[in-house]
């Protein structure tokens, strides 16, 4: 492909809402031996399934015979909190990512089949690292919060890749500028980060609020403060990309605007809903995956946490959820009630201190 034409291709890429666009050769991500021992060391947690088809993870030619480039996009996704008395990373305020890039990335490659080859698109959708490939393309380098960073957007990207049998002449990779800062490590509130490029998520509360399955661990449910669903503490962190608001200006389209009619402003009245309830409000959202369940457990912790504004109804709240729960034998939901009852019942109706990052009180590391 020539110089001309990868212009026009990277120039189709901005028209579809993508703020940053870079190519590469396929060739083996970085760092393999460091996703191996990750994996090795249990540091994916309960994802296993990043643990499969690594014959394509770490050997891109095989994801698409004959692939010799990848197309690398990023779509910028910061914007202001909205007005609720609890926190959503800010990818989950509207549409999920994967359908509405996925769509774009289908447009991109009709636009490229004009030019021959054969495509084929993910966004998260496949056994990909899509971090190194996106280090590699240009789009930024991967921080020490791991996240691609990006030198104007910082890590406020979200990722998609196409793989291609064209030729495309590769972009230069990123320098990596995180120099000595360490701020992603010393704001996040569990410990996940160790300042040296690498994440445990055991003890990640974006992992833990959103692809665990089983009990908060009990020594860092105050450290999830009011987080309810994923954490951006350690992007929030970065001293690259903050005070841009193109979602908020319109620049990306109206996917990622926050959902309000969808979050409750009292956690407390989720609790009379019902499954069905739970996916017709978050029909199309990040949050549908999560399931009602789960949803309830960290409203318990969020309750117990910052419940004490309302103290009293709170409580009533959270004692009946118990008993219900009890009473259906889920015992992952009663003990969550439990503990938020405890809690409140021992802060007087104050809520936690926190410190001007939002952050709460350090990870409780004498709980059992
Ligand atoms: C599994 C996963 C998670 C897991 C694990 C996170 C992780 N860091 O791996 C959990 C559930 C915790 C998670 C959380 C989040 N995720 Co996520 N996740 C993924 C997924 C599916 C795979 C990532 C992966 O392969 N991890 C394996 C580990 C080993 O990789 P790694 O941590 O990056 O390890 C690298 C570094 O440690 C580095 N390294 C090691 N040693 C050294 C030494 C030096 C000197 C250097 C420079 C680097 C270095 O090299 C390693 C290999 O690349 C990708 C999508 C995809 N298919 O790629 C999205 C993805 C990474 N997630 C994304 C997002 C947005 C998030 C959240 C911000 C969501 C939120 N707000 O709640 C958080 C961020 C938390 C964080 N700091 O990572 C985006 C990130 C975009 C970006 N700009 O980077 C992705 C790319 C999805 C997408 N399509 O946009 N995620």
């Amino acid at each position: 492909m020539s110089d001309d034409l990868k212009a026009r291709l990277l120039g189709t890429a901005g028209e579809l809402g993508f703020c940053a666009a870079g190519t590469a050769s396929i060739a083996a991500p970085p760092r393999g031996d460091y996703f191996l021992r990750w994996l090795a060391e249990g540091r994916n947690a309960s994802m296993e399934w990043l643990a499969r088809n690594n014959d394509r993870r770490l050997a891109p030619e095989n994801f698409l015979p004959g692939a010799r480039s990848v197309v690398v996009l990023g779509f910028n996704y910061h914007q202001p909190p909205p007005v609720l008395p609890y926190r959503v990373a800010r990818y989950a305020l509207g549409a999920d990512y994967h359908n509405f890039l996925l769509k774009r990335l289908k447009k991109l490659c009709a636009r490229m089949r004009e030019w021959g080859g054969e495509q084929r698109p993910c966004v998260d959708t496949a056994p990909v690292m899509e971090k190194p490939l996106a280090e590699r393309a240009g789009l930024g380098w991967q921080g020490k919060n791991t996240l691609v960073t990006n030198r104007r957007h910082g890590p406020w990207l979200l990722l998609g890749a196409i793989f291609t049998t064209l030729e495309i002449p590769p972009d230069a990779p990123e320098t990596n500028r995180c120099g000595a800062c360490r701020r992603c490590a010393g704001a996040c509130p569990t410990g996940a980060l160790d300042g040296a490029y690498h994440m445990d998520a055991r003890r990640c509360l974006a992992y833990l609020t959103v692809e665990h399955d089983g009990a908060i661990p009990p020594e860092f449910r105050a450290a999830m403060g009011d987080r309810l669903f994923g954490c951006d503490t350690c992007a929030e962190a970065c001293p690259f990309g903050s005070g841009q608001w193109p979602v908020a200006s319109g620049q990306c389209g109206d996917e990622l605007r926050p959902r309000l009619e969808a979050f409750p402003q009292r956690l407390r009245d989720s609790f009379a809903w019902t499954d069905a309830d739970y996916a017709a409000r978050f029909a199309g959202s990040p949050l549908k995956r999560l399931g009602l369940r789960r949803w309830l457990r960290n409203c318990c912790v969020v309750l117990g946490n910052t419940g004490g504004d309302e103290c009293a109804a709170n409580l009533a709240a959270l004692e009946a959820l118990r008993e219900r729960a009890a009473a259906a034998g889920d015992e992952l939901l009663a003990e969550h009630a439990a503990w938020a009852v405890s809690k409140l019942a021992n802060t007087d109706g104050k809520n936690e201190k926190k410190d001007e990052t939002g952050k709460a009180a350090e990870f409780d590391q004498t709980a059992k």
